[in-house]
């Protein structure tokens, strides 16, 4: 691939690189940065790492963290944004990012202007931005060392569900299959702290948000409004609680789920889910937010429940 090897060319011509990726940091942009790292060290580059703090519990077991968000330059010749489809999503980042004359991405998101200055890998087609970093090390036959094949997989698990959404493609899952060989382990020692280690006060959170859902359309839409008050009861803070969104998920009459979380900050953060067919980065979209056909979320500017779910429900419209 052509842009694979401009990727390179570019890479070989720099020494001192910054990674970003989007804020409200997820299992694919913070894997995918020290996926990158690790390769991009071994070849004896200088990099920083950063990401949108803060990071999620689930991701706590990961190993080297501690290289996340360290600044140990002062200037960088490249920067790389990863896991972002437009420039907005890189935060205070992004007036940085803008600043080098050479700016390269991955990303897998849909309508991505391209922002990058020199080198822009935008493949909507593949599941994560960690399966486009294994690829892109794959046609340079980089080495894959057993700690990048966890955070790669560790990409490929939390983007694709656990392989369960339609992104799971078969290439996806030989991709896995040949992290797995060299990560040489259980792929247990990976889905057990992302997928089953939900905590006592979230289990509360997920007890508050069964009694709070609410099913329309025959059964057939759930949607869940916390405050910031169900928050401070279980003791959660609203990062750590991602699994909650499968409480309406698990029902079988649902196709569309969506949650919303009231911020600390005065807004709610939407979060849409949806199964097989239904594009529902549509209603995401409504309010200038995005992301993937079965897994999206946007902000709506509102401190007040019932709009909310006014709102919510004007964005069904579209689908
Ligand atoms: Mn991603």
């Amino acid at each position: 691939m052509k842009v694979y090897q401009k990727f390179w060319e570019t890479i070989q011509q720099v020494n001192s690189i910054a990674i970003y990726s989007h804020i409200q940091t997820d299992g694919d942009a913070v894997c995918s940065s020290l996926a990158l790292y690790n390769v991009l060290t071994s070849m004896g580059k200088k990099v920083d790492v950063f990401f949108g703090a803060p990071l999620p519990k689930y991701l706590e077991f990961l190993p080297n963290l501690e290289r996340l968000n360290k600044k140990t330059m002062s200037k960088y010749q490249a920067v790389i944004a990863l896991d972002c489809n437009n420039a907005d999503r890189l935060g205070q980042a992004k007036y940085t990012f803008f600043k080098h004359a050479i700016s390269l991405q991955i990303d897998h998101h849909p309508n991505n202007p391209n922002f990058a200055k020199t080198v822009n890998i935008v493949q909507t087609d593949a599941s994560s931005t960690c399966e486009i970093v294994f690829d892109v090390c794959a046609y340079k036959n980089v080495h894959i060392s057993k700690e990048t094949a966890q955070y790669l997989l560790v990409g490929l698990l939390t983007d694709t569900g656990g392989f369960m959404f339609n992104n799971t493609k078969a290439c996806v899952l030989e991709k896995a299959g040949k992290l797995l060989k060299i990560l040489d382990t259980d792929i247990s020692a990976l889905t057990l702290p992302l997928f089953q280690s939900v905590t006592l006060n979230e289990f509360t959170l997920n007890k508050i948000a069964m009694q709070k859902l609410e099913l329309i359309q025959n059964d057939s839409i759930a949607i869940l409004i916390l405050t910031q008050e169900d928050f401070q009861q279980s003791h959660m803070l609203l990062e750590n609680a991602k699994g909650v969104i499968q409480i309406g998920m698990q029902l079988a009459s649902v196709k569309v789920m969506v949650l919303a979380s009231e911020d600390p900050e005065g807004f709610y953060r939407i979060s849409y889910r949806s199964k097989g067919d239904i594009d529902i980065s549509k209603c995401a979209r409504v309010f200038g937010g995005g992301g993937l056909k079965n897994a999206s979320g946007c902000r709506i500017y509102s401190q007040d429940p019932v709009w909310i779910k006014k709102e919510i429900l004007r964005s069904l419209e579209v689908l």
